[in-house]
């Protein structure tokens, strides 16, 4: 008899060859030319629908960028190459409206046309960033204007622009007006000096630290563009598990370098701080943030910093979480830490953002109780300087939770957002998960803080609190990978934390879409697709690896596989006391009867997720302990249904599979092979997932996995036994295959 793997490996080629087939029939042309996934989004490949083709060209046939900015150069390079792939033509610089088809591009200081022109109320409203695009006519001659009241403006509007051809839309009757919701829009990246990356699975950080300053390498320009093309204003560019010597003079050269590349693209650098460097830097005996001499010392370190960074941000904290030095080493809070860094930073306009992800070293309770039971006391008393950057979730990046109490609760200090978009714990490089839905789901979660529609993006947008500063947070997936995110699809995460951080109101759905269109094809037949598959990864990953609340069931350490059964020094960071599995049931009793998380929500948010009949199946195990045959909503019993999840994941898993194959051929095969080796690749750790998870827990339920489902490939045994690969950063695990 065949073993399960061998059957699923036989009917997996059969569908292949079929779906392979019908699409060499289908399609009868050859597959466009192998790209490697450098270019991201912003391809610029000639526009394949001949009609929006003869419109574009119709419509521009000038470039007009006048004034002389390193901006506005930038805007000038980019709009000439991306005109010249997308039109497959030179779109000649020019000065004259002789012509119909000039897009003009620039502010109204730049550009005596753009302010001449009705502009100006809708100018206002696009504020320091925003933007307009217009059809207009100049001269009596057909036009299109891109204007920003700065240079950083026009350039967002220029690659507006360039998405409206590079998603096939009309520009027939343009008429856009776009101003980002959120000042700070941040890309942190966890990355350390020698060059390793925390939780980082493209490769080596791109900072060549070594070659820096003097060489340059092209590759932060590019990172430069395709930040600047979403959005982002702000990279922080080293680990919150800080290494002081960045402060010292020798690195300040080198980060003051890539902030001379970044500037023009409208991006900002940031350092994370550690809290310590007084002593391991400045030879002090403290670092204690009341002590003169330690206040002196930063704002001497400030000063330093702006002399060879005039637009330097300003520092990252976290401070007194897993090991890290922070203020409470010296019996002072959180605000006395942050204050003193925000005073030092102050006179140079700078900002300090600090974070409440705070694991002491005492083993709590309920450890997803911590961030807030520190952080709400001290709500008013932090500088105006200082934003609080509060994850998404009141745990770690987990495939899901809910969103966090934080939200809504300290009406009076700025909390930006922390997302992740390295999927630490959605299966890292390989596994396909886009993140855009996650994101949403936080983003439009109502807090209640302020009754019905106080959601987390009114939140942090400042809408609802009236936060004087606004800013959002994500950990960047970006490596020295040729692809920059160890896969074609985290590429994906990465555009869609951008495009959420400049309006958090936008639906991931058409985030999908546009970055299809952008990066892939504008064949409906790739779109739609494609999009479908995107779209039901990311509860593909939840069911597979933690459904119906549950969490932090990895394997320790470097978070791959499954590990639910694993056993650490530290009860709260073991996975059993996530899961807390018995004899009786499952999940964390976060109710009254037990660490009473839920009563950090506002109400009727907590009576909500504190009730039974009322808490949705997706948060059950996360506030509840639910025994093995109680009866859920579906009428099944928890047991049925957790096993009917886990299965389900696969499932999904392999309907990406059999969705991806149906566009061979329309897009290029060097990047269909390597999605399509992925998704292999997580059809066989999904089952890995399903079948040790599900078998562990049976331990407990002793209760069947029911007949209609395909049997495990391996008894529990094996899954125990399994040893990945050291490497930290990549594990596998072959021999589950
Ligand atoms: O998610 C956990 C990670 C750590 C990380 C920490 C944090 C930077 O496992 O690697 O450290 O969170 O966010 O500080």
């Amino acid at each position: 008899m065949w073993s399960i793997t061998k059957r699923d490996t036989a009917v997996r080629v059969l569908l292949a060859l079929s779906f392979a087939f019908a699409a060499r029939v289908g399609a009868q042309t050859s597959p466009p030319p192998n790209e490697d996934g450098y270019d991201l989004w912003l391809r610029y490949r000639l526009v394949p629908d001949a009609s929006r083709l003869a419109e574009y060209r119709a419509a521009i046939t000038r470039l007009v960028v006048p004034g002389d900015s390193p901006t506005l150069r930038v805007i000038s390079d980019e709009l000439a190459t991306g005109l010249q792939g997308l039109l497959g033509r030179t779109i000649p610089i020019d000065e004259s409206f002789r012509v119909d088809g000039s897009v003009i591009v620039g502010t109204p200081r730049s550009s005596r046309t753009i302010a001449a022109l009705p502009l100006v109320a809708e100018l206002a409203r696009a504020g320091r960033e925003g933007f307009v695009i217009r059809s207009v006519k100049v001269a009596g001659k057909r036009a299109i204007v891109v204007a920003g009241n700065t240079d950083v403006g026009a350039l967002y509007g220029a690659f507006r622009l360039l998405r409206q051809l590079q998603t096939n839309a009309s520009i027939a009757e343009l008429s856009i007006m776009d101003a980002p919701r959120i000042q700070l829009r941040m890309l942190d990246h966890w990355d350390n000096l020698d060059r390793t990356v925390e939780r980082g699975y493209a490769g080596q950080s791109l900072w060549e630290w070594k070659r820096l300053p003097d060489s340059l390498s092209p590759r932060y320009r590019d990172y430069a563009r395709a930040n600047s093309s979403i959005g982002i204003n702000g990279t922080v560019l080293t680990n919150v598990n800080a290494n002081a010597k960045v402060l010292s003079p020798e690195y300040i050269a080198k980060v003051a370098a890539l902030a001379n590349v970044f500037r023009p693209y409208g991006i900002r650098v940031y350092l994370t701080a550690r809290f310590s460097a007084p002593i391991e830097m400045g030879g002090l005996k403290t670092a204690d943030p009341l002590d003169a001499a330690v206040r002196k010392w930063w704002r001497n370190k400030a000063d330093e910093i702006y002399r060879a960074i005039p637009d330097f941000g300003g520092f990252l904290v976290k401070a007194n979480s897993e090991g890290q030095p922070g203020p409470q080493d010296y019996k002072r809070t959180h605000a006395d830490g942050a204050n003193m860094l925000a005073e030092a930073v102050a006179p140079h306009g700078g900002i300090v953002m600090w974070r409440a992800f705070v694991y002491s070293n005492e083993v709590p309770l309920d450890r997803t109780k911590q961030a807030y039971d520190e952080f709400k006391p001290l709500d008013g008393a932090f500088r105006s300087n200082v934003l609080v950057q509060v994850k998404n979730g009141p745990l770690d990046f987990q495939p899901r939770e809910p969103f966090h109490p934080l939200f809504g609760a300290m009406p009076k200090t700025p909390l930006m957002m922390e997302f992740q978009i390295t999927k630490e714990y959605l299966g890292q490089d390989t596994h396909l998960a886009y993140l855009g839905p996650l994101f949403e789901e936080v983003l439009r979660s109502d807090t209640w803080a302020k009754g019905k529609g106080s959601t987390v993006a009114s939140v942090i947008d400042g809408s609802l609190q009236h936060y004087a500063r606004t800013g959002i947070a994500g950990v960047a997936n970006i490596g020295t990978d040729r692809n920059w995110t160890g896969s074609q699809f985290n590429q994906a995460n990465w555009y869609a934390y951008g495009r959420l951080a400049w309006d958090p109101r936008q639906s991931s759905a058409d985030i999908a879409d546009d970055w299809i269109r952008m990066t892939f094809s504008n064949d409906s037949t790739v779109v739609k697709p494609v999009k479908h598959m995107m779209l039901i990864s990311r509860d593909a990953v939840v069911d597979y690896m933690t459904p119906l609340g549950l969490a932090h069931i990895m394997a320790s350490n470097h978070h791959y596989g499954p590990g639910p059964w694993a056993k650490l020094p530290r009860a709260d960071q073991t996975p059993s006391y996530f899961h807390r599995a018995d004899s009786i049931g499952i999940g964390f009793d976060r109710t009254a009867a037990g660490s009473n998380a839920v009563e950090q929500y506002f109400p009727p948010v907590r009576e909500r997720f504190a009730n039974r009949d009322s808490v949705p199946d997706a948060f059950l195990l996360w506030f509840h302990h639910v025994g093995w045959n109680e009866p859920m909503r579906s009428g099944a019993t928890l047991w049925d249904e957790l096993v009917r999840h886990y299965y389900a994941g696969v499932d999904s898993v392999r309907s990406m599979e059999r969705t991806w194959i149906g566009i061979q051929g329309k897009i290029d095969d060097a990047r269909f092979d390597e999605v399509e080796s992925f998704l292999g690749i997580q059809e066989h750790e999904a089952r890995w997932w399903r079948d040790a998870a599900l078998q562990y827990f049976q331990t407990f339920s002793h209760l069947p996995i029911p007949d209609r489902y395909e049997r495990p490939a391996h008894p529990l045994s094996f899954y125990l036994e399994l040893h990945c690969p050291a490497d930290r950063t990549r594990p596998r695990c072959p021999a589950v295959y």
